[in-house]
């Protein structure tokens, strides 16, 4: 006989999991107390705020492919750890949340901390489920990894009540994980797609998603390539293809490059493959009309959710991405200028002037293409800041970048941890804004607890920069609510034990970045950036001034 909790851990340990992320709470003590006897093969990494374990949770999801695990307590636990669950949803990463949950005799009674998690997340996640019977809980254990994984990955919800954990059963714990083979195409869909591509005068490429395999990507660049076909990437997806390859074309995210944009716009035939179409891909639902675009969609998704959500394709294909990839074979056209013009359009929008600012991003940006290491993991949150891992640095075939899609402040140093404890001998490197930063600062503990210390690049303008510019455009002069006193961030990592340093100027950075690279406890580089360099191409007052042109012209 086991308990409900010991049933969960060694199941897990079954299905393959070795970390967890959360925050302890009275609700689910025999689940720690599983936990103390897999120590070393499946740890619990326990974190400072449940916001951050949450994030951390998604962030593995996206980076590894396996469900993120998360374990937090009911109503004040789980609703902190809400902006991760809605981050691996809108990113498509598989993650599963266990919440402690009330006893349940006490059920319906505004119990001390009971949340109504169906209701609350029901809508926010993939699924959500309690398991009320210890009897039941491999088989919903089993269901809920599956969920996670298959079609469009994302999070679940398992709600563990108090009393079903401790109770005892004979029921089996789970063995293995289940082999499931992602939906293929058939030769007759592909075939049409490839004639679809083959009549097409300016064929594009959409790519995106979690759940790409190595071969799966290589056979996507060599059809791309041999076909001369552009290749663009989905919101934040940019490093699931080699950035270097003369067919890729950039991203179609936030901000999106105006040769981007034209790409999407000018293309009469997109082979969509494994991409949701979000508001930044569409660049606010623009680019393709809505629900039949001009341009003849062909839509590839694993999900029966995502075909036809927004957009009638021309032709929709149930498949996975990599079972699809591996079928197509190139396809012969008149594309060479066209694709000789995407690519030219990319590696022009990778240069910068140089920034009104002490420490110039373009300048630090150039340096880190120079010495990060091939397999680099960049990560970052929300905020003006993130253009420059996001728009300005090319990812090699092994390069990864963890962005949110949900655009969540706060993402980026959770996701550098989960990172470096998923792969204590790469590279990681958090870019943070001031603001970003701070919303789950104290994080850095969570980091040196668990010896999973990344390279935190602050850059400090001292204001909320992203509010702070649609403010000038729509209300210019009138600065309300978007600047900041901030600590002395050296100082404060420091007191976690990380190395610190105030990057004063460009010309530091070079040797300050070498110092935080050989910390073993970690850097945080806290970078001097004017508000001024608020945007790459146009500063703050010119901002300001176009804002009260046009308001002068309204
Ligand atoms: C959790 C969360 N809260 C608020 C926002 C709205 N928001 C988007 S960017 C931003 C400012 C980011 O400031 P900072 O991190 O300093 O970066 P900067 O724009 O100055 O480079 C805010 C408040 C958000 N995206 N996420
Ligand atoms: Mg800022």
């Amino acid at each position: 006989m086991r308990n409900g909790g010991q049933l969960l851990v060694q199941s897990l340990v079954a299905l393959g999991a070795r970390k967890g992320f959360g925050v302890p709470g009275e609700s689910f003590l025999a689940v720690l107390d599983a936990l103390h006897d897999t120590r070393g093969r499946f740890d619990f990494i326990n974190c400072r705020n449940e916001g951050g374990a949450g994030f951390m949770a998604a962030a593995w999801g996206k980076l590894t492919g396996e469900p993120g695990l998360c374990f937090v307590t009911r109503g004040p636990g789980v609703t902190n750890a809400s902006i991760g669950i809605h981050t691996a949803m809108q990113d498509s990463a598989p993650m599963i949340v266990f919440v402690g949950q009330i006893g349940t005799d006490m059920r319906g009674r505004e119990a001390f901390q009971e949340i109504d998690y169906r209701a609350v997340f029901g809508t926010m996640a993939k699924w959500a489920v309690e398991i009320d019977d210890a009897g039941r809980l491999p088989e919903i254990l089993s269901r809920a990894w599956i969920t996670a994984l298959t079609g469009r990955p994302g999070p679940v919800v398992v709600a563990l009540p108090e009393d079903m954990l401790t109770s005892l059963t004979d029921a089996a714990p789970l063995t293995d994980p289940a082999r499931i083979h992602e939906p293929a195409p058939t030769p007759q869909a592909v075939g049409e797609a490839m004639d679809l591509l083959a009549a097409a005068k300016r064929p594009l490429l959409l790519f995106g998603g979690v759940n790409w395999t190595g071969p799966g990507r290589a056979d996507l660049q060599r059809f791309a390539e041999a076909s001369d076909i552009p290749a663009v990437a989905a919101f934040r997806y940019q490093d699931r293809f080699d950035n270097f390859s003369a067919a890729y074309a950039g991203e179609a995210g936030v901000g999106m490059p105006p040769h981007v944009k034209a790409l999407i716009r000018e293309a009469d035939v997109i082979l969509a493959v494994n991409v949701r179409f979000g508001e930044m891909t569409t660049d606010g639902y623009t680019l393709l009309d809505v629900p039949v675009p001009k341009q003849a969609l062909i839509h590839v998704h694993g999900s029966d959710r995502e075909i036809g959500k927004i957009y009638q394709p021309r032709l929709g294909i149930h498949a996975g991405p990599n079972g699809f990839a591996a079928a197509l074979r190139p396809v012969q056209g008149p594309w060479a200028d066209w694709r000789a013009r995407a690519r030219a359009g990319y590696e022009a929008s990778l240069h910068a002037p140089t920034q009104p600012s002490p420490v110039d991003m373009m300048a630090v940006t150039t340096h880190l293409r120079e010495v990060l290491p091939e397999d680099v993991i960049l990560t970052n949150g929300a905020g003006n800041f993130s253009v420059w891992p996001n728009k300005f640095f090319p990812f090699g075939p092994k390069a990864r970048l963890l962005a949110p899609q949900s655009g969540a402040m706060g993402y980026g140093l959770p996701a550098a941890i989960a990172a470096k404890v998923a792969h204590p001998d790469r590279t990681v490197v958090c870019f943070a804004g001031d603001g970003d930063f701070q919303m789950n600062c104290q994080e850095l503990a969570t980091a040196a607890q668990a010896r999973a210390q990344p390279v935190v690049l602050i850059l400090n303008n001292g204001i909320y920069g992203t509010i702070r510019a649609h403010q000038e455009r729509q209300y210019p002069g009138r600065v309300s609510g978007t600047d900041m006193v901030n600590p002395d961030f050296a100082a404060l990592a420091r007191a976690y034990g990380f190395h610190g340093e105030r990057v004063g100027a460009t010309a530091d950075f070079p040797a300050a970045f070498a110092r935080a690279m050989a910390s073993p406890t970690g850097a945080v580089l806290d970078l001097n950036i004017s508000p001024e360099a608020l945007t790459p191409r146009q500063t703050l007052s010119q901002m300001r001034a176009a804002g009260l042109a046009a308001r002068a012209g309204a």
